[in-house]
Parts: structure tokens; sequence; C-alpha cells
């Protein structure tokens, strides 16, 4: 296929926030109602969202690499995402599809940063090497107060009979301090991210993700492109 015959690169959405926010939730909604578009959605997670990644992911969430230390802990979440990048986003990416993930980058920034190690210097870095410039066009940030998310995440592991993860168990003073650093990187970086208030009722929720995916990914879209094609896509 020739350069000028490639797809358009496709958009990369990331939705963070503490536990038990409603990412996952919110995530198989918004790829319904893209899919309704007509556009091809891909979702996927972190830690996992390939199979070497899964494998990683099941290493951190079980507790059985905290011993290790949050530095390993940190190189095992950059270890399962040069994966999941590698191996899923950045070739959907590149055929035009649109990738939802549950978790990216913001999530090592927020928890290992939560940990307080490895220092900020070291997780920009890995940053840097691990993401290179396959960076989020937009990042929704679920923001809640932890008492009730965690509550929310409690609620749903009872019906499902799993057991609480290895940040879950977590005080609450940390948690606290994880949702100041999400809202200090949407702060940080407003052009790729928009905070969402999760405390509203789910549809509120959905309609709050679906308004800010329209107003900075579908309505940019369309006014870059040529008037006859944007008036057959809207
Ligand atoms: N982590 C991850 C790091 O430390 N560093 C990293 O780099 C990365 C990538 C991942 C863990 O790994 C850490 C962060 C996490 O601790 P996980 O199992 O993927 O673990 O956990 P979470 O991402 O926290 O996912 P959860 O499933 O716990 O939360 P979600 O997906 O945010 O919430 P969801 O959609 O499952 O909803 C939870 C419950 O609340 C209800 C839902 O129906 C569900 O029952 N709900 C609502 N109820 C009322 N009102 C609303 N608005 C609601 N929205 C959802």
């Amino acid at each position: 296929m020739s350069a000028s015959s490639s797809p358009a690169r496709g958009r990369f959405i990331t939705l963070e926030g503490g536990e038990g926010v409603g990412k996952s939730t919110q995530m198989r909604w918004l790829a319904r109602r893209l899919e309704a578009r007509g556009i091809e959605v891909v979702t996927t997670r972190e830690p996992g969202g390939s199979p070497k990644a899964e494998f990683i992911r099941e290493v951190i969430l079980s507790g059985r690499a905290k011993a290790l230390g949050p530095m390993a802990e940190a190189l095992l979440f950059s270890a399962a995402r040069i994966d999941h990048l590698d191996t899923l986003i950045r070739p959907a990416l590149a055929r035009g599809a649109w990738v939802i993930c549950d978790r990216f980058f913001d999530s090592t920034t927020a928890y290992q940063g939560a940990t307080g190690e490895p220092e900020p210097a070291i997780l920009r870095a890995l940053e840097r090497v691990v993401v290179g410039d396959t960076r989020p066009d937009l990042t929704l940030i679920l923001d809640l107060p932890p008492e009730v998310g965690l509550a929310r995440a409690d609620a749903r592991r009872e019906q499902l009979g799993e057991a609480t993860d290895r940040f879950e168990g977590e005080a609450l003073a940390f948690h606290r301090d994880l949702r100041d650093r999400f809202l200090a990187i949407a702060k940080a970086e407003p052009k790729r991210c928009v905070v969402i208030n999760a405390a509203a009722q789910i549809e509120m929720v959905e309609e709050s993700i679906w308004q800010a995916v329209d107003e900075r990914l579908l309505t940019a879209a369309q006014s870059n492109m040529p008037t006859d094609q944007a008036r057959a896509s809207s």
C-alpha cells in the first residue's frame, strides 16, 4: 500500500481514575456508541490487554510482586505496557481503529507515584521510553471520592466472589492521594485530559463522556475533513 493510501491513524482514548470509579462500565458503553457511528473500536485494559501482559497482570495484582519492591513493580507495569503497545495498540491505531484503554501510563504516574518510589523523574523517563509518541488523544479522568469508589468495588467483588487486589487493600490516605494525583495530571495537561464527575448517576456519567468525545474527537475530525466528506459522515 502506498503512503498516500494508508488509512488515517485511529484515535486513542484512555480512561483513568481510582478504584471502582466506573471505567470498565463506561468503556463498554462508549465503544457501543462509537461502533454505532461505523467506527472500528478495540477495547482493552492495563495492566494486561495482550497474552504476555495479562500474565504480568496476574503476577502484580495477586500481590506476588510486592516483595520485589516498588521499582520492580513499576518495571513490570512497563514490561506489560511494551508488549501491549507492540502487539495490540499500535497495530490497531495504524489500521485506523479507535482504541479505548481502561488505564494507561497515567495510572503508573498516579499509583506508583503514590507509593513514593521510584522517584518522579524515573517514572517520566519510563514513560518516554515505553510510550514514545503513542500518547492518548483523549484521557477521561473519572473523579470520585475514594470512599465511594472503594465501596462500589467492594460490592462488585462480593457479588463476583473475587479477592481484594494489590492496591485496593491500601489505606484510605493512599487512595485520597491518588485522587489528587489524577486531578493534578488533568490540570497539567488540559488539552489531553477531561475530568468527569463519576459520582453522578451512571447515565449522566455516560453523557458527560460522550460529550467530551464528541467535542474533542468527532467534531474536531469533521472540521478537518473536506466539506463533502464531513456532510456525508454527519
Ligand atoms: N495499576 C494499573 C497501577 O498501579 N499502575 C499501572 O500502571 C496500572 C495500569 C488494576 C490495578 O492496577 C493498578 C491500578 C489498579 O489498582 P483493576 O482490576 O483493573 O486493577 O482495577 P480497576 O482499574 O480499579 O477496576 P475496577 O473494576 O475496580 O473499577 P472500574 O472499572 O473503574 O469500575 P467498574 O466499571 O467495574 O464499576 C465498579 C462498580 O460500580 C458500579 C458498577 O456497576 C460496578 O458494580 N458503578 C456505579 N454505581 C453507581 N453509580 C455510578 N455512576 C457507577 N458507575 C459504576
